[in-house]
């Protein structure tokens, strides 16, 4: 650890942070199991808010848990926000979101540096930002925080949503101290760099990943609805079979994407709980998680009419469809695009324009304000899973490039530009 105040953003200094934050909810395959509002991301929220107060900046927390680390240049400008998220999936990677809040905090601390030495004149405020619950794997939906920052979500609806074992996100967030009530900063401009979770950037040995646009997706909760019987003595004839049901679905789901060119479409079953789950009992209950996405918004609506056409095809057991929700595929706006090209060309580093296949809080946040969204290499495109990894100098060339990239924000580029 660095000794406090002041140690700016060095690469030493970053890798030492990283190391110190991934060893909350650290697993033993070298990953981290820190699920939104658990006490490991307590414990690494407690690390941010520190360092936040170490290097000078304020630290604030909304009411749904979103913790920004500000600093105001110009009295009553808006900010320019820099951010990504600190919860991970179960047993995940350490890279996941929480590179991208530690390499915002750095980039932060760096332009105060500039500012103090006068190096960069700021016509905005800025702050570094960890978005609640971006995963969505034990509060559904994902991007959650900044779903309410956007005005996209309202704030005491989320409140109330529970997790699968009837924990409310309130009564989460106040367990570990971070249901506030500071007033959400209001936002100029957003930045968010990220792991890129693919293997684009790896094959093609290019440091930095712009991205254009994300991929279309829909995600489905569902609830397969069979009927209890004894697994020995229930004719076949009789049997409602939840779990045959379900596993039907789960074919079809895989088979959907046969149906279209190679990696035109994706999808799976990512959650899947059986009721009453006993070796002698027919289930009676299956309820499931279904995630479809496809880089062509077209294709995506074809599967979609696919897979309800398989659901309706379904006779033995009743299938009702919860919850359906469309991420439409749209554009990160182009001059935040040629602003990111700008600064690389500037700083040296090979680029070049991606779409994100997996969501971001960047995704939310450009509906509001200018957005750029960075990517670096992920080794063999690995992601949610304890074996992801990015290479040192590939994360601090990132952070140079987050910060060079913010700086212009702060500075007023993008309007200057227009
Ligand atoms: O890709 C996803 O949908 C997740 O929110 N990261
Ligand atoms: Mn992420
Ligand atoms: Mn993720």
């Amino acid at each position: 650890m660095t000794s406090g105040h002041s140690a700016g953003s060095t690469p030493a200094a970053f890798l030492d942070d990283f190391a110190t934050m991934s060893s909350f909810g650290a697993t033993a395959a070298g990953g981290v199991d820190r699920e939104a509002a658990t006490a490991d991301d307590g414990r690494t929220r407690r690390f941010l808010a520190d360092w936040f107060d170490r290097h000078g900046l304020t630290t604030t927390v909304d009411a749904v848990g979103n913790m920004y680390g500000s600093i105001e240049f110009v009295p009553g400008a808006p900010y320019v926000l820099v951010g990504s998220h600190l919860d991970s999936q179960p047993t995940a990677g350490k890279y996941d979101g929480a590179y991208g809040v530690l390499a915002a905090a750095h980039a932060v601390r760096g332009i105060v540096e500039m500012v103090e030495r006068g190096s960069l004149i700021p016509q905005f405020n800025i702050a570094a930002v960890n978005w609640f619950n971006e995963e969505g794997s034990r509060f559904s939906p994902s991007l959650m925080g900044s779903g309410v920052f956007i005005g996209k979500f309202d704030a005491d609806e989320i409140l109330k949503v529970t997790d699968r074992v009837g924990i409310s996100v309130r009564d989460a967030l106040s367990d570990i101290g971070f249901h506030g009530n500071d007033r959400q900063p209001e936002a100029v401009s957003y930045a968010e760099i990220h792991i890129e979770q693919g293997p684009i950037l790896e094959q093609e040995g290019t440091t930095i990943g712009i991205v254009t646009a994300n991929w279309a997706a829909r995600k489905y909760s569902i609830t397969v609805h069979g009927e209890q019987s004894h697994t020995g003595a229930t004719h076949m004839a009789l049997r409602h079979d939840a779990l045959v049901g379900a596993s039907k679905i789960v074919v079809a789901a895989r088979e959907l994407t046969q149906q279209f060119p190679e990696g035109l479409l994706l999808a799976s079953v990512g959650q899947f709980d059986v009721e009453p789950n006993s070796p002698i009992v027919v289930p009676s209950k299956v309820t499931m998680a279904i995630d479809i996405r496809s880089s062509d918004p077209d294709v995506l609506e074809q599967a979609h009419e696919m897979l309800m056409a398989a659901i309706d095809k379904e006779t033995e057991v009743r299938i009702s469809i919860d919850t359906s929700a469309l991420r439409p595929s749209t554009s990160y706006q182009i001059e935040g695009v040629e602003l990111a090209e700008k600064a690389a060309t500037d700083l040296g580093l090979s680029y070049r324009r991606m779409l994100t296949m997996a969501g971001h809080d960047s995704v939310n946040l450009k509906d509001i304000v200018p957005t750029v969204m960075l990517f670096v290499p992920s080794v063999d495109g690995i992601s949610h899973s304890e074996k992801e990894l990015t290479h040192d100098d590939d994360l601090l060339h990132g952070v140079t490039m987050l910060t060079e990239t913010v700086a212009r924000l702060v500075r007023g580029d993008l309007e200057s530009s227009s």
